[in-house]
């Protein structure tokens, strides 16, 4: 077995290495990251990495650059245990978000991920609407999504809370667990070894941490009580980490988020909201936006009962916010574009200049 078979290793990223990479290089994965400096695992040993210089100049965006989860070539230098990122290989899912702040930055919250563990608990954190939009955006990044109930133990009756869920769940599994308790940890546990690189995500306090810990059997992260006044979290984990686990499959723990803005998420959308996008396909016009068109499938199945009110509300929300975010970042990433262009204008500029003294 290959050192980097327990990382996630697959001929999908096998495939894209070039004889000079074999030469020179190898292949490692990102399993931390803070303002790029990066630990990287090659299986056997960890590095702290650096990414070259001229990665980071032609990165178009944040996005493109290395994120926990990635997997890179490196130069390794094992005197130091030191490595120098030389490029990124091309992902195959990537769960991404605007940046908090920068509204128009997009920002990698875990790449290569195979399934995503969506964690909430059975508090005053379980919130539909919020999963809706953790949905959409599990389903664009191209991984699938789980949604897990985390501290079934607190609650009399935890299958009422998965009855409450299911409105939104659209058919992807609902697991009820205690990390706490040990309840459900067994099955959750079996799970995610057959699911390759799995995501904990989740705001604050839900317990990401705890069933990280669980998972693998001994503490590896630090947990923080939650607030008795509103059962929110204090926001414990600071950095996205990346965990191998003993009998296989991989665990990216991450920092509880505050906000979770849709970016790009449209195909996200439409998955996330199957059942609304099949009723629109009896809609008379085909650009029907549901508000008060004659002839709409959508809006007589919210007269008759048999789609929410709030569940079709919610859904033009964050398409009207999908629509804005998008328009805007399309516009940042323009004059981004532009900005380059002119730096490289006026280097070329330079040389030549220098050339012909
Ligand atoms: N009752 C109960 N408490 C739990 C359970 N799981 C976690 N907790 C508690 O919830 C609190 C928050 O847990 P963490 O694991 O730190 O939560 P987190 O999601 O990692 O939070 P951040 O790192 O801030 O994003 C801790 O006090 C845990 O002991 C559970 O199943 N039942
Ligand atoms: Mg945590
Ligand atoms: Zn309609």
């Amino acid at each position: 077995m290959h050192s980097l078979d327990g990382l996630g290793w697959s001929p999908f990223f096998e495939q894209q290495l070039t004889e000079d990479d074999r030469a020179r290089f190898a292949p490692a994965r990102v399993v931390w990251e803070a303002r790029e400096h990066y630990r990287l695992s090659t299986g056997e040993a960890e590095w702290e990495g650096r990414l070259a210089g001229r990665l980071r100049h032609r990165a178009a965006s944040r996005g493109d650059l290395p994120a926990v989860g990635d997997w890179v070539v490196a130069a390794l230098r094992p005197a130091e245990r030191t490595a120098t990122i030389q490029r990124r290989l091309d992902r195959r899912s990537a769960f991404m978000r605007g940046a908090a702040g920068r509204s128009t930055d997009e920002q990698v919250v875990a790449a290569n991920v195979d399934t995503v563990l969506l964690v909430t608990s059975c508090n005053r954190d379980f919130n539909v609407r919020r999963m809706e939009r953790y949905l959409a955006l599990t389903w664009e990044s191209g991984a699938s999504p789980i949604i897990v109930l985390n501290k079934a133990d607190l609650s009399a009756e935890p299958e009422a809370w998965r009855t409450e869920m299911s409105i939104v769940s659209q058919g992807v599994p609902i697991v009820m667990v205690s990390a706490l308790r040990g309840d459900g940890m067994t099955e959750l546990a079996a799970l995610i070894r057959a699911s390759g690189t799995t995501a904990l995500l989740g705001s604050s306090g839900v317990g990401k941490s705890t069933l990280t810990n669980a998972l693998a059997g001994e503490e590896r992260q630090g947990v923080l009580p939650i607030r008795d006044a509103d059962d929110r979290g204090q926001h414990r984990t600071t950095a996205r980490q990346l965990f191998c686990l003993e009998g296989g499959g991989v665990l990216i723990d991450t920092p509880g988020m505050r906000e979770l803005q849709l970016l790009d998420a449209d195909a996200g959308l439409g998955q996330a909201f199957a059942d609304v996008e099949s009723l629109a396909v009896d809609c008379r016009f085909r650009d029907c936006a549901h508000t008060s068109e004659p002839g709409c499938a959508v809006l007589r199945a919210v007269e008759t009962g048999s789609l929410a009110a709030e569940r079709l509300e919610s859904f033009r929300r964050l398409l009207r916010e999908e629509e804005f975010l998008r328009a805007r970042h399309d516009g940042s990433a323009r004059a981004e574009r532009s900005r380059k262009a002119k730096q490289i204008a006026k280097a070329v500029e330079l040389h030549d200049k220098l050339r012909r003294r």
